[in-house]
């Protein structure tokens, strides 16, 4: 048996910026007390690493602006997040990472990162854990469980990270290989008497650990606390600074394929080929892909939601909604525009998106005053009624807020914000009637969607629908438009598109 009394890490300057591949990124040296010697071996990562991608990281960064510091901050903040108060009770917090999915027999979908496990580990890899254990903030340890090494599988894979290099690549306490997962468990339940163990119950991201946790805690009768996605979806609110980078940057590379999209719209051609260029611009601007399937919708099949379908013909005379955005090193933008697909809005077209504007440009105003999400749906409710109505969009006169705000409820069925961040519909647990505070970064996105059988608007306005949706993020003493870039006045937008794409 070899005893290991040291692991000595040399970062192989070299080998690594010479690698194509994850491969190498130094040697460890291990000194064996038997035979006073030392072993050398490589150093394997499963992600970039600033060692082999220097184009995308920095020193120091486990992803992409997200430095080994904060995933510790991360976790401890976290920890405070679940210990209460003072007391003898031990913690055990499992987050899994995601599983791969396959759409047919070996042909793997794009593989993305559980956010949960993500924010806390900056582990890009499948088939592994984080555990987080200890009785208070300043009192605790990580243990990344990664897969066992399997030659076969990186074969077709590529590398993996190795246990023992768990502490150097990703800093947290050790690491170890799933298979220990519940014999570790065990025996952290086994030596504490009071003991939490936290787990998400409600998202069964990787079958594995999810018996793993389960039978483990039937077999010592111990409680699962499952409201670990609150206190982690609280943190996860609150962006940092370097999230905040993250996000602008996300921000501004969607807005710009936007302004391609706009510029290469032309009747004739089709919704499949602007989907193809918001997501070719956006790769090309760094985006590793898009955040979600985007809605390119001409004419009425912007009535339609979550259109996706994106094959139909765009036609002379029709507006064409678009909903897009993509994920920037994790972080994700989410925009929404409408445009006239000859480049110039009819008077009825313009009518609608003026009055859609002005409410958007309203409920962004309002959110110097940080009220909350749902105080800002309130006000769009009345808002858009009202500007509707002095629109003369109505066939009747309605004047009372009342049914004002109805008749908004039934042209814009969706809520007017939600969260952005690691998701696009992001930190989920955490209620929209919350006050913003600084940090917060959430969509402004009200819409109008009139079907062909709505009987109380005048004709010229049926089958018509416009989303207009930015980005804010609230910062300490005032708010940043992140998606400013993206031009949404009518003057900006017919200019845009006079000006041919080169
Ligand atoms: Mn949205």
């Amino acid at each position: 048996m070899i005893l290991i009394q040291k692991h000595f890490f040399m970062l192989n300057k070299y080998s690594g910026y010479n690698s194509k591949f994850y491969l190498k990124i130094g040697t460890r040296f291990v000194y064996q007390i038997n035979t006073k010697k030392f072993l050398k071996t490589t150093i394997n990562c499963g992600q970039p690493t600033y060692e082999t991608h220097p184009h995308l990281l920095c020193k120091n960064e486990v992803i992409p602006g997200i430095k080994k510091e904060e995933f510790l901050s991360r976790q401890r903040s976290l920890m405070r997040s679940v210990v209460t108060r003072k007391s003898d009770v031990y913690h055990i917090l499992v987050i899994p990472s995601a599983v791969r999915k396959y759409m047919s027999d070996h042909i793997p979908y794009p593989f993305r990162q559980n956010s949960d496990f993500l924010y806390l580990s900056g582990c890009q890899e499948t088939d592994c854990a984080l555990v987080l254990f200890g009785d208070s903030d300043s009192n605790f340890s990580s243990t990344l469980f990664l897969k066992p090494p399997d030659p076969q599988a990186e074969l077709w894979n590529g590398p993996s990270s190795r246990a023992d290099d768990a502490s150097f690549i990703f800093g947290v306490t050790n690491g170890k290989i799933l298979p220990q997962l519940s014999s570790f468990l065990t025996n952290k339940i086994q030596n504490h008497k009071k003991c939490v163990l936290w787990y998400n119950q409600k998202q069964k991201v990787q079958s594995f650990v999810d018996k793993t946790v389960n039978s483990v805690a039937l077999e010592n009768k111990i409680y699962i606390n499952d409201s670990l996605d609150n206190h982690c979806h609280k943190l996860r609110l609150y962006k940092s600074s370097s999230e905040q980078k993250l996000m602008r940057k996300s921000c501004q590379i969607a807005s710009k394929a936007f302004i391609k999209a706009m510029k290469s719209t032309k009747p004739g051609s089709t919704e499949h080929e602007l989907y193809a260029t918001i997501d070719y611009e956006c790769r090309m601007g760094g985006a590793e892909f898009l955040a979600y399937p985007p809605v390119v919708a001409s004419g009425i099949n912007a009535n339609t939601l979550h259109y996706i379908d994106n094959k139909q013909k765009i036609s002379n005379g029709e507006l064409i909604l678009v909903d897009a955005g993509c994920e920037y090193h994790g972080y994700s933008s989410d925009i929404s525009r409408t445009w006239p697909a000859n480049g110039k809005f009819t008077d009825t077209q313009k009518t609608l998106y003026e009055a859609t504007l002005s409410v958007q440009k309203d409920l962004i105003e309002m959110c110097h005053a940080r009220s909350s999400l749902d105080a800002l749906y309130d006000a769009m409710c009345y808002k858009l009624g009202k500007a509707l109505s002095e629109a003369h969009v109505f066939k009747k006169n309605v004047q009372d807020p009342k049914d004002l705000a109805m008749l908004s409820r039934t042209l814009c069925p969706h809520h007017v914000s939600h969260y952005l961040g690691m998701d696009v519909h992001d930190t989920g647990t955490v209620k929209k009637n919350i006050e913003i505070e600084s940090g917060f970064i959430f969509t402004v996105e009200p819409g109008v969607y009139i079907n062909q059988n709505n009987n109380f608007v005048h004709d010229e306005f049926l089958g018509l629908g416009i989303r207009i949706e930015d980005d804010i993020l609230v910062t300490d003493n005032s708010i940043e438009v992140l998606s400013a870039n993206c031009p949404k006045e009518v003057e900006d937008i017919e200019r845009i598109m006079s000006i041919s794409n080169n």
